[in-house]
């Protein structure tokens, strides 16, 4: 009985730390989430950004809130990493997290798609 209480404690302390290890990613059962912060600024960013992370390999789902700019993003961690995602989000003009956006591509949106874009 005792030895059945240790197992069960061994194995919610791996399943918590599980958690805590990934700061903003948690892992549920092989697939992994993570919440992205961009520079989305109108309907127009959102669609770029979904579409350029949508048809890459191993992603579940895309979901881009423009209140506070944030991109849920559901993948296959063995297909697809979180770096990669955010390589794409740069390519097309949008920082994601600490990787600013690619400067060409930047360059090449719409004004109102700038950050400064509404002065
Ligand atoms: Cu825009």
């Amino acid at each position: 009985m005792k030895n059945k209480i240790i197992i069960i404690a061994l194995l919610f302390s791996g399943f918590t730390s599980a958690f805590t290890n990934k700061s903003f990613a948690s892992v549920i059962g092989g697939k992994e989430k993570a919440v992205i912060q961009t520079s989305a600024m109108c309907g127009e960013c959102q669609e770029k950004i979904e579409g350029a992370v949508k048809i890459l390999d191993g992603i579940k789902s895309v979901d881009l809130n423009l209140d506070n700019k944030k991109l849920t993003v559901v993948f296959n961690p063995t297909l697809i990493s979180l770096a990669q995602i955010k390589t794409a989000i740069s390519a097309v003009g949008y920082d994601a997290d600490e990787v600013k956006a690619n400067g060409e591509a930047y360059n090449n949106l719409p004004k109102c798609c700038k950050k400064d874009g509404h002065e």
